[in-house]
């Protein structure tokens, strides 16, 4: 385990090629009843770069009106969120040392040219839960800073693999993907890089 900047943590290949390839049967699971789409910015319209798709009680998603939210069905084919795999939840009530479960993940594939801009993920109530980021595939360029978008940022390397607990002052934290290294893994027949993130919304009572 290697300690990011405010306490971010990243496991270096925490998962075994075998659990991989179980975790992207799930994923392939997921994907088959909640389709992957294209989600369009608040207010512009404009696509994202990423294709997203969701699984558990709640789920990601951005509204042209609205903004960004949590609903629990999807977008595109107005079902409800696939379960969570009990995989997941066995790496979250291992791995977050957080009492509660987690409510929703969020599924992101990135094609070979897809990025993420920096940004802060706020859209959940209880920011002391920690977010848990587990990559698949590909391999990427992380960037990640502190609270205010003014500051330093530290980069990093993630492989399929990898995790990144995301606790304490680091949840927060402007962070954003700014590249993916086309064949740098055999896991994705086609390519590119899947990335899961576990997230409680609600704060619970
Ligand atoms: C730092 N995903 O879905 S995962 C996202 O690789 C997102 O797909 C990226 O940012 C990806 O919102 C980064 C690592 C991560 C996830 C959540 C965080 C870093 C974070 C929340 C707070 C701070
Ligand atoms: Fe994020």
């Amino acid at each position: 385990m290697q300690l990011l900047p405010n306490d971010a943590k990243w496991i270096e290949g925490h998962l075994s090629t075998a659990e991989q390839e179980a975790l992207l049967g799930d994923i392939r699971q997921i994907v088959a009843k909640a389709p992957l789409y294209t989600p369009t910015m608040p207010r512009t319209g404009k696509a994202m770069r990423v294709q997203m798709t969701n699984c558990g009680a709640l789920g990601w998603v951005t509204d042209k009106h609205e903004g960004y939210r949590y609903q629990s069905f999807h977008p595109v084919t107005a079902k409800p969120w696939p379960a969570m795999p009990p995989r997941l939840l066995s790496m979250w009530r291992e791995l977050a040392g957080y009492p509660h479960d987690p409510e929703a993940c969020l599924i992101n594939y990135y094609g070979p040219e897809a990025k993420m801009g920096l940004h802060q993920d706020r859209d959940e109530e209880d920011f002391k839960a920690p977010v848990l980021s587990i990559s698949l595939g590909d391999a990427c360029r992380f960037r990640i800073g502190g609270a205010t978008r003014s500051g330093g940022t530290a980069s990093i390397r993630l492989s399929s693999g990898d995790i990144v607990l995301l606790t304490g002052r680091s949840r927060l934290a402007y962070h954003g993907v700014d590249r993916i290294y086309p064949g740098t893994s055999g896991l994705l027949k086609g390519g590119g890089r899947i990335n899961l993130t576990l997230r409680r919304v609600t704060r619970p009572d």
